[in-house]
């Protein structure tokens, strides 16, 4: 693989970031780092969306501009994702000059093929999910099943985008290939959406609403969300409908992944394929919907009161550093599927893989070297075992579940093998041997503990990069390797560490609780 693109969703800013946006960022990140490992050339591209009524109304509200409000909002986007030390190549945002110019050209282009045509409505839209929905998308209530809200009725002239144009050729596409949608389960949920598919609205009345981007050759209409959203993946690489595109989209489009949630799935296996294959535009290689994140097992809303941002985490458990709040977050579901987030399985599990299990075998080894051989790793002590092999395996398995972004399963291949590097140990007793005088098989233990320890590193930096940095330092391997790099017998013979330099790798999570009971 010579180049790697991802995508996340990019975030509504009418309100601040929380953990559920905190985790999709996450997740993307954490696949960009494991991928950054595999291949030279990538680009991670996030950022937020910032049209709509919904936006209008929250600034309405607060007396201030729109564009005031995604100013603030988006800025706490963005200082949310440097806590959490996400990696983005670009942070696009839908208010920016260049994304609005090349949305109003692909515009343009559609009706000009004849694929966007203007089309007297009626229909019920729900402000949630910036959508019209059909009588039979509502629940028994008549209100709109992830929103919960009643939809309003609309009556406007909007122009449309001919999706029933696509429906075919999607369903051939999702068909045909089987990695195309993931987690493959949702596959069918989307053919089963697209037996009933109609034209949808691209437009609004702009007497309706009027943050938005403007049609161009029809100025009282703007552009409605979803077209404006879904194109950033493309305007943010400088995408050009009418002529030559620029570099960036040239390199890297179509992207690997596009990462988001399993509530937009429908917005981008469906309408995002139809306006490429309209567009001619090449199909992303993979669409991944995530799972939401539940806290304390109930959905986050604001009427509840229980959202939380990934920053009161990190205060409250006083973290200067966002290694195990990533951790967590990816092993909190399993690949695709929902997860929740709870103060007492945070710390519990933290404490049990990063600290109890990763940090103290690495710590109590490297004790272990200095005690005995001064820091010393003797010529006589490098070998090759069993744990060689699990770890040489856990490299190939690992990179298995990443092509499928199963993140959470990845990262229980590295600590399985952690597990076993323990049982190791307190098998073959170092410290027996040591009191036994057998030096030579003494030191192939902690040999042999460290060359794995080499390989979790690496494995584990994508999702815990200052951490995984620490234990680098102390066992003298470039962070920044390559997986490929990764072989057997990695640490010569030489010093290692003085006890001097030996820090501890995860200290335990004992602080007060995040949310206060
Ligand atoms: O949908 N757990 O924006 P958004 C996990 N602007 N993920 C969650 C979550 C939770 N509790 N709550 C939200 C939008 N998300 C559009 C996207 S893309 C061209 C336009 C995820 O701010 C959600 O699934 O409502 C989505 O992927 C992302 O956060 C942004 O949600």
């Amino acid at each position: 693989m010579n180049k790697f693109m991802v995508t996340t969703a990019i975030d509504y800013v009418n309100g601040a970031p929380h953990i559920g946006h905190a985790f999709e960022k996450i997740l993307t990140d954490v696949l960009f780092r494991h991928f950054k490992q595999r291949c030279d050339k990538t680009f991670f591209l996030t950022g937020t969306d910032e049209h709509g009524i919904k936006i209008q109304k929250t600034a309405a509200t607060m007396g201030i501009e729109p564009k005031q409000l995604c100013d603030e909002n988006s800025q706490k986007f963005k200082d949310a994702w440097a806590l959490l030390d996400i990696n983005y190549d670009k942070f696009i945002r839908t208010t920016d000059e260049q994304h609005k110019k090349i949305v109003q050209e692909i515009f343009e282009k559609l009706l000009k093929k004849g694929d966007i045509y203007k089309h007297k409505y009626e229909g019920l839209y729900c402000s949630g999910c910036e959508s019209f929905l059909s009588p039979k998308d509502l629940d028994e209530n008549g209100c709109c099943p992830i929103h919960g809200k009643k939809p309003e009725l609309v009556s406007e002239e909007n122009y449309f985008f001919k999706l029933t144009k696509y429906k075919d050729a999607i369903i051939k596409y999702i068909k045909e290939n089987p990695d195309f949608i993931m987690p493959s389960f949702r596959a069918n949920e989307v053919l089963n959406q697209l037996e009933n598919i109609e034209d949808i609205s691209v437009s609004r009345a702009k007497s309706n609403v009027n943050w938005g981007i403007e049609v161009k050759s029809d100025p009282e209409q703007v552009i409605y969300v979803w077209i404006d959203a879904l194109s950033n993946y493309i305007t943010a690489l400088n995408y050009n409908p009418n002529g030559e595109s620029g570099e960036n989209f040239k390199t890297f489009w179509p992207a690997n992944f596009q990462i988001i949630g399993k509530d937009i799935l429908k917005f981008h296996s469906i309408y995002w394929i139809a306006i490429l294959m309209a567009l001619e535009v090449e199909l992303p290689k993979t669409i991944y919907a995530h799972g939401w994140i539940t806290i304390d097992k109930n959905k986050m809303s604001k009427s509840t009161g229980n959202v939380i941002s990934p920053k009161t985490v990190m205060d409250a458990f006083e973290l200067s550093e966002p290694d195990a709040f990533r951790y967590f977050m990816c092993v909190s579901a399993p690949s695709g599927k929902d997860g929740n987030y709870s103060d007492e399985d945070f710390k519990e599990r933290v404490n049990a893989d990063l600290a109890n299990n990763m940090g103290n075998l690495l710590n109590r080894s490297l004790n272990m070297l200095c005690k005995y051989f001064d820091g010393n790793i003797l010529e006589e002590h490098i070998c090759e075992n069993i744990l060689t092999a699990s770890s040489m395996n856990a490299i190939a398995k690992v990179k298995a579940h990443f092509d499928k972004v199963e993140i959470s399963e990845a990262a229980s291949e590295i600590i399985n093998i952690v597990d076993e590097a323990n049982k190791f140990i307190n098998d073959n007793a170092p410290w027996t041997l040591a009191k036994e005088g057998k030096m030579r098989e003494c030191g192939e233990v902690l040999y042999s503990i460290f060359d794995l320890m080499c390989k979790v590193a690496i494995l584990i930096y994508p999702y815990c990069p200052n951490i995984a940095a620490n234990m680098a330092q102390q066992l003298k391997i470039d962070i920044n390797m390559k997986l490929d790099e990764l072989k057997p017998k990695m640490i010569k013979a030489g010093k290692l560490i003085e006890k001097s330099e030996i820090q501890p790798v995860f200290l335990r999570l004992d602080s007060e609780f995040a949310v206060k009971k």
